[in-house]
């Protein structure tokens, strides 16, 4: 059925059709349609986020369960959700993920004008750029398409002209398979800590070289050859302008504009005489043709402040004519050199060999842990059994995610773990989710996730690992320790207070050098099927006034070498191999803190405190 759509009607619609199951944002002039209109279709989940760093993590971790997800959000929202979009791009997706976003050039309302396309670039993400309402919703298609083939989330970017234009859109039933949502477990691609991070760094290298590869043969980046006198690359609304004032000219039109089509470009301006670049905003096109060796035309006339409009390209095609530059006859565009076969040479195998020999030189293998008497220990010690997604944080708990305990299955950016968290519950899935942040983390952006949480119902757990400080920078304070960075003392901020005006009422604070304890609670909330915080709170062992306690020590006698206090990856604790190849628990006294927890955990009593003399 043919319906007039406006752009943002039109991509509301696209979702819909292409299969989205989950879609969030923030709304923002001319993005805030889009979500409004997504949401009438109740069969989807659909949520208006506390801000669009929240809505993308959300949508982040629905799609790590195999389902279509979609953010949406205006150009300044984008930098607020820039901390997830960079690292999502080194871990990819499952199910397609979309962030749409509308960009305000002339700044009909909004507070500055940005190009968001250069964060494509930026994220190393490919964009789509539909130029009118019809193209909205078709390249939704493309766009989850291409997120699913390469793994990758990929920006749809609109404008205020495109989104709020109506336009002709045949629409049709959702013919997408909707997916059961499943996670699976896969740290290397989804915890972002830095050895595994390290390895996506060069799949993201790769990915953007298939890319720009595949990019010239995307169907929506044409060629349409007319007089040859005269070729115009363009993308996005500014086509539309191209199409009605220069109605001879040759254009190549990019409805996938980043990575550069170089070959396309290439080709394309070695059939025209003179080439220019039609660009609203920066000259994101203009500077890479020239970086590709070619030259063009009338840059100068093309004004990178507003919006472009068919006035001002008529303004340009008559300048063109009377300054004498642009002669039909005259052949401006030239391709210099060496520099039009190949513009960069990305050695990735190369540099894949040096990460390799990174890993595997000589070096005793001293992979990072939690400090003795680390207060976060035990509460990975309680995830372990527990059959659960955990969607980890920044922080020194971080190194809950690698062995022994490996108890962490993603790491995004800070604040993540709660939002992340809330997405895989609102993907359906039937696996229970607990999000784990620090205390810090907290403060800095769990806040607005735990918002998000209480206001759209999310039904997970969420634990808070308060020891008291920012301990892996070094020791700062925040704003939940009652100290000014100037030492002074200062109001304390409260988790507690913060979940209950969040709307989460079912709080538990609990010791974690309580073993017993600390199961218990972990494992009944995060079975249980309502929303709770945990907040396991207790100082950071290495701050100044926690006072260290007599050491604990192994009676070798009743040791059975089970090697289950190993698995706590205290480094206090070590296996003392005696000469017949046989091996105790052995604990480092100059290391123990005394915390009690290895000996809580043994389960034939062998480990006890030394007796202070
Ligand atoms: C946006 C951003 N800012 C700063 C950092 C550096 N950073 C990483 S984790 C962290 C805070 C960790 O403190 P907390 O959450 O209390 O955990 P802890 O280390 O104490 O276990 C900081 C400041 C970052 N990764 N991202």
């Amino acid at each position: 059925m043919k319906e007039l759509l406006s752009g943002n009607e039109a991509i509301a619609r696209g979702a819909y059709e292409y299969g989205v199951s989950v879609a969030a944002g923030y709304p923002g002039t001319p993005s805030t349609e889009i979500l409004e209109n997504l949401s009438k279709y109740e069969e989807l989940y659909t949520e208006w986020s506390p801000n669009e760093k929240v809505a993308l993590e959300v949508v982040i971790g629905a799609s790590f369960t195999g389902i279509r997800a979609m953010a949406t959000m205006k150009h300044v929202g984008l930098n607020v959700a820039a901390d997830p979009l960079m690292t999502v791009s080194y871990t990819g997706t499952e199910g397609g993920l979309v962030v749409v976003v509308a960009d305000d050039p002339g700044m009909h309302s909004s507070q500055n004008e940005q190009d968001s396309r250069n964060y494509a670039r930026f994220a190393k993400v490919p964009l789509i750029e539909p130029s009118n309402a019809t193209e909205a919703k078709e390249f939704l298609k493309y766009a989850f398409e291409i997120s699913e083939q390469f793994d990758t989330p990929v920006i749809f970017r609109s404008t205020t002209r495109i989104s709020h234009s109506r336009g002709v859109v045949e629409c049709k039933p959702r013919r997408f398979k909707t997916r059961i949502p499943w996670f699976k477990k896969n740290p290397q691609k989804y915890l972002m800590v830095p050895a595994y991070a390290r390895k996506r760094r060069i799949v993201v290298e790769k990915r953007i070289e298939k890319l720009t590869e595949w990019v010239n043969r995307f169907p929506e980046n044409k060629m349409i050859l007319r007089d040859t006198d005269l070729g115009i690359i363009t993308s996005s609304i500014s086509y539309q302008y191209v199409m009605e004032v220069f109605d001879s000219a040759s254009v190549l039109k990019l409805g996938m504009s980043y990575p550069f089509p170089d070959n396309l470009i290439l080709q394309f301006s070695s059939k025209v005489s003179n080439l220019i670049v039609v660009e609203e905003l920066d000259r994101f096109l203009t500077e890479h043709v020239h970086a590709l060796g070619i030259t063009t035309v009338g840059d100068e006339l093309v004004p990178s402040i507003g919006e472009l409009n068919p006035d001002i390209l008529s303004n340009i095609r008559n300048n063109l004519h009377l300054s004498g530059v642009f002669s039909f006859s005259k052949p401006i565009s030239k391709i210099h050199g060496e520099n039009s076969k190949k513009i960069t040479a990305f050695d990735s195998d190369e540099r894949d060999k040096d990460v390799k020999e990174e890993l595997l030189s000589d070096l005793p293998k001293r992979p990072p842990v939690l400090c003795p008497g680390c207060p976060h220990r035990t509460v990975f010690h309680a995830l372990q059994r527990l059959k659960v997604i955990i969607m980890g944080d920044i922080g020194c708990y971080s190194l809950g995610g690698l062995a022994p305990l490996e108890s962490m299955d993603a790491i995004i950016c800070m604040g993540a773990g709660i939002s992340a968290a809330m997405g895989i519950s609102k993907s359906g899935t039937e696996q229970p989710v607990v999000g784990i942040v620090g205390d810090s983390t907290f403060f800095h952006s769990g806040i607005t996730g735990l918002l998000d949480i209480g206001y759209n119902r999310g039904n997970l757990t969420i634990i808070v690992l308060d020891n008291r400080i920012t301990a892996m920078t070094g020791h700062q304070v925040h704003p939940g320790t009652g100290k000014t960075l100037k030492g002074e003392t200062t109001f304390r901020a409260s988790i507690e207070k913060f979940a209950i005006a969040s709307g989460i009422e079912r709080i538990k604070v609990f010791d974690p050098y309580n073993v017993a304890e600390t199961k218990k609670i972990i494992k009944k909330e995060v079975l249980d099927n309502e929303t709770s915080i945990l907040i396991s709170r207790r100082p950071c062992v290495l701050l100044k006034d926690v006072a260290t306690l007599p050491p604990y020590t192994v009676d070798e006698e009743t040791c059975t070498a089970c090697g289950i206090c190993l698995k706590l990856a205290c480094p206090a604790i070590e296996k003392k191999v005696h000469a017949d190849g046989t091996w105790k628990a052995y604990i480092n006294p100059s290391l123990c803190t005394g915390c009690s927890v290895c000996a809580q955990v043994c389960p034939f009593h062998a480990i006890h405190q030394v007796e202070e003399t």
